[in-house]
């Protein structure tokens, strides 16, 4: 049976205004519709934004150490569903159940890791140049964020987000991916439980037009947006004109570089897992291999018999390796990626179509897919295409493979797999991506560590870490004099020494 999950709004699980409705349906299964939920609209959104803007009046005073609780008991919670919540998220959006637990489990190590920081949150104590007087800086949050959220990782990237915001005392409005809503829902209802007061986390379901109206609306302080490039564009271009505090994650063309000296099983297992892992629909997924002439031949045939090995599926089948991708715009994209690359004169090595057959007819499931003679400026090379399909480029030596991965219009992840530990540190040094991997794949950030890439993946801001505080909170510096007279800093100096 359908479930319909509603809005919350200040404490309330309230109807749309709008009265309108939409759908999800199961990617591994079209036919089985797994929920509804509403279709927000600018009224709808702008009540969610009332709500968080008079909550925050309060919310921003309770000391981060108690806000931290509230988190704190909603992690343990997470932890006690955390085979619900993975099993809700392969239904709603395709991963393999063993990737959504590890979904989940991002989303509890961030929760307990924000938590922690709720007794730090570190500022800056300082001397001042003059006497009788106390210097310091201390984090003060934007007011009501706005955190827009993607299906990909729809336990994970919204904890990444919501997490942060809520520490630092703001208060938010969620407006999760219509391709996951149920994790979405599972989670304010966990926040709900672990006692956030009404208002403090408002969820209003809705597609674009909902995502519009919560950026636009001059209460919001500061937008979290993680999604596509244009999508993020106009965000960003809309945010800036009006001085709106934003933070970006817009995907990558991640690549794996391998060497000739490199451990040859280590990287075709680490570009399989890269390349084809939630069906090559992460940020981080290796969608480029940049394979030196030596090793080139072994490595491509060891990676063609893996990725034809693969077995499609339901995501929750323990015998499935690679689940559906999202929806059939998604399947389309890829598609239409087929021919571009065909036209450009690459081959396609293995896959190149939707899967059909053996179950698979009412899913979105695309074959995992091999490009093979490809070179580096050719749009399959440059463009993200987030499906199961991957490129490989065949470099001659270091640094041509450094200038290739660099290429590109995004920065978000790179790897390299050699043994020689200065050709591994001059990768290091010289990919000029926001993460770096060596004798491992592109994916597999932890919670711990920045989040976030250069150039076109973002706006310069990162998630996770104690970066995620800078992104959620703007410094406040604080000067105090305690010496009872004027004092002029850079102009009080002893006698004499004028400079
Ligand atoms: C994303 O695809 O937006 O490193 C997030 C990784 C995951 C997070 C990916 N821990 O691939």
């Amino acid at each position: 049976m359908r479930e319909a999950f509603r809005n919350y709004i200040n404490g309330r699980w309230t109807e749309p205004k709008s009265g309108n409705w939409l759908d999800r349906e199961n990617p591994a299964d079209y036919a089985d519709a797994v929920c509804s939920f509403p279709d927000s609209s600018r009224q709808d959104v702008a009540n969610a934004v009332g709500a968080a803007a008079e909550a925050f009046e309060s919310w921003c005073f309770v000391p981060a150490p108690r806000r931290a609780e509230v988190l704190f008991r909603a992690a343990e919670i997470m932890a006690g569903r955390k085979e619900e919540l993975a099993r809700d998220v392969t239904i709603e959006m395709g991963k393999v159940l063993k990737e959504a637990r590890g979904d989940v489990q991002e989303g509890i190590d961030m929760t307990y890791y924000v938590a922690g920081e709720g007794r730090c949150m570190w500022g800056q104590t300082t001397p001042s140049e003059l006497p009788d007087k106390f210097n310091m800086s201390v984090r003060q949050p934007h007011g009501v964020v706005a955190a827009i959220t993607p299906w990909n990782f729809p336990i994970a990237v919204p904890c990444w987000k919501l997490m942060p915001a809520l520490v630092t005392g703001n208060t938010v409005v969620f407006k999760p991916s219509p391709f996951s809503p149920i994790s979405a829902y599972s989670l304010v209802r966990i926040l709900e439980e672990a006692g956030l007061p009404p208002g403090v986390m408002n969820l209003a379901f809705g597609g674009d037009k909902a995502g519009a109206a919560l950026v636009e609306d001059p209460r919001v302080g500061m937008v979290s947006f993680t999604g596509s490039l244009e999508v993020g564009r106009e965000i960003g271009a809309y945010c800036g004109r009006n001085n709106k505090r934003v933070h970006l994650e817009m995907g990558g063309k991640n690549a794996i570089l391998v060497l000739d000296d490199a451990d040859l099983d280590l990287a075709v297992e680490g570009a399989v897992w890269s390349a084809f892992g939630t069906s090559g629909q992460r940020c981080t997924a290796a969608s480029r291999i940049i394979v030196q002439s030596g090793i080139a031949p072994g490595f491509t045939d060891q990676l063609l018999s893996r990725a034809q090995a693969l077995r499609l599926g339901d995501g929750l089948a323990a015998t499935t390796d690679v689940g559906p991708v999202v929806n059939m715009p998604a399947l389309e994209k890829i598609g239409r990626y087929m021919e571009i690359g065909r036209d450009e004169g690459a081959a396609i090595a293995c896959g190149g179509a939707r899967a059909l057959g053996d179950g698979l007819d009412k899913g979105y499931f695309f074959q995992p897919t091999v490009f093979t003679d490809v070179r580096p400026a050719m749009r399959i090379a440059q463009e993200e295409i987030f499906g199961p399909v991957t490129d490989i480029i065949r470099c001659s030596d270091l640094e041509q493979a450094v200038a290739i991965n660099n290429g590109v219009q995004f920065g978000l992840s790179s790897a390299i797999y050699t043994r020689d530990i200065s050709k591994a540190f001059k990768a290091m040094e010289r990919m000029t991506t926001g993460i770096v991997y060596i004798n491992a794949g592109t994916i597999g950030a932890e919670v711990h560590l920045p989040f976030g890439g250069t150039r076109g993946t973002g706006n310069g801001h990162r998630e996770a870490g104690q970066a995620a505080l800078d992104s959620y909170s703007e410094w406040k510096t604080v000067y105090i004099d305690y010496s009872g007279r004027l004092q002029k800093a850079q102009m009080d100096r002893p006698e004499g020494d004028q400079g």
